[in-house]
């Protein structure tokens, strides 16, 4: 009892710092359609609050990797140190060699986080298309977490909803609750309240949500799920809770004009 009173004192003061918990595992690809004129693509990793521009360090991922047609690339070899909001962060240029359907994923090492008193994983991913292939972005990827697209996940525009499904150990989490964020990649918003920093919506008994997404730019749907293990603390003794993030990075377009 007074583990969690002192856990939510902390939590309240950090509110009142004005740091909201809306951190997200970040997989952005330079492009989410790859096409002739540019097959190489940058993907930048990092952990942020997407719409409010905080960085975070993001230590050596445990894992990045990518699948397509369901073989998996592992590009961890491939990361580079870099920064994002001058925070650690790490990216890696991919050579995409022919049409198909990419899934990236991170998975971050546990963070630790004191003003929640809990470690952090977010498993994050994204999808691109590369040169007209559009089959193979509703599979699961098979890890520990995940949003799976019911939208498909690229050659959408602003304005459209995008309805995904949320998955625990490969079942659906009835009920989940997902954190949705703009990434505010310029700078450009301010949010009118704290409450429009981080949207929320809810899966049903089905664990499927629905959000529209009124602008373009990367939108970002984390679900968040308290894992069935612990971990020990930072003082190597005490045992912690972990909270999983299931994180999915989409693309909206806005109309090209002639
Ligand atoms: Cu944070």
């Amino acid at each position: 009892m007074k583990i969690k009173a002192a856990a939510m004192t902390a939590a309240l003061l950090a509110m009142m710092a004005g740091e909201a918990f809306a951190h997200f595992g970040m997989v952005i690809p330079s492009e989410n359609i790859v096409t002739p004129a540019k097959k190489n693509v940058k993907v930048d990793l990092s952990f942020i609050h997407p719409f409010e521009l905080k960085g975070m360090d993001l230590a050596k991922p445990k894992q990045f990797f990518m699948v397509s047609g369901g073989e998996k690339t592992d590009l961890l070899p491939e990361i580079k140190e870099s920064k994002v909001l001058d925070h650690q962060a790490w990216t890696a240029d991919v050579a995409i060699k022919k049409p198909g359907v990419y899934g990236f994923v991170m998975e971050p090492t546990p963070y630790w986080e004191p003003a929640e008193d809990i470690y952090i994983i977010h498993y994050t991913k994204t999808l691109i298309a590369a040169f007209g292939a559009d089959q193979g972005w509703d599979e699961p990827l098979g890890i520990a977490t995940e949003i799976v697209p019911l939208t498909r996940p690229f050659g959408n525009y602003a304005g459209n909803s995008f309805t995904g499904k949320v998955l625990l150990n490969g079942k659906p989490v009835p009920g989940a609750e997902v954190e949705v964020e703009l990434y505010n990649k310029d700078g450009k918003f301010e949010a009118p309240s704290d409450y429009h920093v981080t949207q929320v919506v809810k899966a049903d008994a089905n664990g499927v949500f629905t959000f529209a997404c009124p602008h373009p730019g990367w939108w970002g749907f984390a679900a968040l799920n308290e894992a069935d293990y612990k971990l020990k603390g930072p003082d190597g003794k005490e045992e912690k809770g972990v909270e999983l993030g299931a994180v999915l990075w989409t693309y909206l377009d806005s109309y090209k004009t002639k």
